[in-house]
């Protein structure tokens, strides 16, 4: 007998606390499916469990599936099945369309009978398919007439863990690791279970589940004293649908096999991936691949051996290339011990300077996995101008989930809208109309391999997330992963519904309190795309000359006159010239460059005038207030929610918010009397500055 959920941990959006009556939806009495497999079976478990939980009764489930004689039920059917489906689904090569992971939702009644049938090509489209309906269901959306066909926007859709084995997370802000712990695997695997669970229910279908920083210790993962372990982990994501990744250190062959060399085209190094990629699909036969972050932040890499990147991609790519493998090999590459004073290195030209010119020369089964932006997940930085760049070679966009810089779940920071407006950029690489997302979706070039990772903000605390209301950003990246064109309010709604109710002030003040959450974050932390006025190492709290005269390329120039970066093509660091000509002109020139983002471009005097009317200096003590005050209204809009949120989470949440109010305080103290101290020119509203 299963009994879901696995552990005690937070439930999440998996919650069903909705009442249904089967009197109203007789079909959800009885389960119907004649096939099986680990992922219909884990279907199964999720429909028995949400369904009984919301209706009082667990459905029955019939494995016979004896369609003609059913009045009602939940039918699930793959292709493997097709001659049993009504019209409906044969009839248009509907089955065929939905690819691996699509699926389609009807509800077919006729007289007596009410079927609601889930169809998928593959058992791995019937669990997407259960997902679908039991977030309908939860969400009181009405399924009267449902008729529903998906399949994903992205091919992968990825979750990337900073995980170490010793338990610890790099960047973890919820506790410590649930796979790992004292060098070995954790022994209770119910978190992992529903991890996978939570996973799935937004459609992930590949995890890593270690930091792409490979210590010691994690770099004998792919030996055989630990592929076991990894194979019982791999065991429990496939049952949902997801395949699992490794990451590898580079430097393996000379760390674990004793060579001499990691250098790509030796012989022997060669041998001993291939030899290791047999040795791993031995045991995973349906291991997902690799994760590599080589020549970056001292991690050993191809360049050691005067190689380029394509070299040391494409001999790992050679080795998983027979088991259908693919290497991700992430761009995040910058010369991180940069003199400070040398204004011509430009840290946000690396990853463009370094694969640009490889275009082409990487294996069909590498792909590039992109930051977001050319430095490193501030709250605002452009769009990495990578991106469309290389028609030739996969591309994937990576972004970051764990709050490192915007707020490390202490401070609330919905990044689903920030998300958007990366997916949605145009990089106008094959003219208008060439947004992020569909380079990242292959739909632009064709890519043979492509699709989204992020950095996952999850840890064993108990609510994941540490925050409870992060956990919106873990569901909203799965939901933008599957569709990229899905409305952030459609994604906050459906996620306040599910994870709260549906009391209308409950979900008027938590959706609003998300929505407003970046932009007040933005508004007491880092002005006009500028970033890194954090403090130096763990990167929590204000700091305004943190980095200013350290190695890591990351700077503001600001003085006495102005502040900024010149990135311009004119007098600047050429970076404005790594985009398309349109957003090349766009920001090259003071005129047309977004306010939001002026900084980031332009070194200016604290009195050029914004487009919005104001003086850099004034924006820069306006916005801090306004964001204090912003943070103040999250604790205002929380306590309205006494009673109607259970006291658990509602005290847990209270108690971050108040903090984030204070500390924000402490941000916009910090950074008006920094530049009111530097410009020596004062707020026009004369507030007080110290
Ligand atoms: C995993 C930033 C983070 C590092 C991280 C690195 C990366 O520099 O601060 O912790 O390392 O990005 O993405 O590789």
């Amino acid at each position: 007998m299963f009994t879901l959920p696995y552990s005690e941990a937070d439930p999440c959006w998996l919650r069903y606390d909705r009442k249904l009556s089967l009197e109203e939806v007789p079909c959800l009495s009885r389960i119907s499916v004649s096939e099986s497999s680990d992922c219909i079976t884990s279907a199964i478990h999720e429909l028995r469990y949400a369904i009984g939980k919301m209706t009082g009764r667990v459905p029955v489930v019939d494995y016979k599936d004896e369609d003609i004689a059913l009045t009602s039920a939940v039918r699930l059917v793959s292709a493997a099945r097709a001659s049993t489906l009504p019209d409906e689904f044969t009839a248009s090569g509907l089955l065929e369309s939905l690819g691996d992971e699509g699926y389609s939702l009807k509800r077919l009644t006729r007289g007596e009978q009410d079927i609601l049938y889930i169809v998928g090509y593959s058992d791995k489209g019937l669990l997407h398919g259960t997902f679908h309906l039991l977030r309908l269901l939860q969400s009181g959306d009405s399924i009267s007439s449902l008729d529903v066909t998906e399949r994903p926007r992205n091919r992968l859709r990825m979750m990337n863990h900073w995980d170490n084995m010793d338990g610890s997370i790099e960047r973890g802000y919820a506790g410590k690791s649930i796979f790992f712990q004292d060098n070995g695997f954790v022994e209770e695997d119910g978190r992992i279970r529903d991890y996978a669970r939570l996973m799935a229910s937004v459609g992930i279908n590949g995890i890593s589940i270690n930091n792409v920083n490979v210590h010691e210790v994690e770099t004998r993962l792919i030996t055989a004293a630990e592929l076991p372990k990894v194979a019982r982990i791999a065991g429990i994501f496939r049952a949902y649908g997801i395949r699992l990744f490794l990451s590898v250190n580079y430097a393996s062959p000379m760390q674990l096999g004793g060579l001499a060399t990691a250098d790509p085209l030796d012989r022997d190094v060669r041998e001993w991936w291939s030899r290791t990629a047999a040795e791993i699909y031995g045991q995973v036969p349906d291991f997902g691949g690799i994760v590599v972050k080589a020549d970056s932040e001292h991690r050993p890499g191809p360049f050691t051996y005067n190689r380029t990147h394509a070299d040391g991609s494409n001999m790992l790519a050679e080795a998983l290339a027979p088991y259908g493998g693919i290497v991700i090999w992430r761009c995040f590459v910058y010369n991180c011990m940069q003199d400070w004073r040398d204004r011509t290195t430009d840290r946000a030209r690396a990853a463009y300077d370094h694969f640009k010119p490889l275009d082409g020369q990487f294996r069909e089964n590498v792909i590039l996995q992109i930051k977001n932006g050319p430095m490193d997940f501030q709250v605002r930085e452009a769009v990495s101008p990578l991106f469309g760049a290389m028609p030739d070679t996969n591309q994937m966009l990576e972004l970051q989930i764990t709050q490192e810089y915007t707020g490390q779940q202490r401070h609330l920071c919905y990044l689903v809208p920030q998300w958007k407006e990366i997916l949605d950029f145009d990089t106008y690489a094959s003219g208008s109309g060439s947004e992020v997302k569909k380079v990242a979706s292959g739909e632009l070039y064709e890519y043979s391999h492509s699709g989204i990772a992020a950095v996952i903000n999850v840890g064993d605390d108990r609510n994941w997330t540490g925050h409870a209301l992060a956990q919106a950003n873990l569901y909203g990246y799965g939901r933008l992963a599957w569709n990229p064109d899905t409305e952030e309010t459609q994604i906050t709604e459906e996620w306040v519904k599910q994870t709260f109710g549906s009391h209308p002030l409950v979900m008027e003040l938590i959706n609003s309190m998300l929505t407003d959450s970046w932009r007040i974050y933005e508004n007491y932390t880092a002005p006009l795309g500028v970033g890194w006025m954090v403090n130096p190492g763990h990167h929590y709290g204000p700091n305004v000359d943190g980095y200013e005269y350290s190695v890591w390329g990351t700077y503001h120039f600001a003085d006495l006159h102005g502040m900024g970066v010149n990135r311009t093509l004119k007098d600047g660091t050429g970076y404005t010239g790594q985009y398309f000509p349109e957003n090349a002109a766009r920001y090259e020139s003071l005129y047309t460059c977004p306010d939001d983002l002026l900084l980031f471009f332009h070194h200016v005097p604290y009195t050029h005038q914004l487009k919005s009317g104001k003086t850099v200096i004034q924006h820069i003590y306006d916005s801090h207030f306004e964001g204090a005050v912003g943070a103040e209204s999250l604790v205002e809009r929380w306590i309205q929610l006494e009673g109607l949120v259970e006291p658990d989470r509602y005290d847990t949440v209270l108690k971050r918010l108040l903090h984030q109010a204070d500390h924000s305080k402490e941000w916009r103290d910090i950074i008006n009397t920094y530049f009111f101290r530097k410009s020596g020119i004062g707020d026009e509203q004369n507030r007080q500055i110290f």
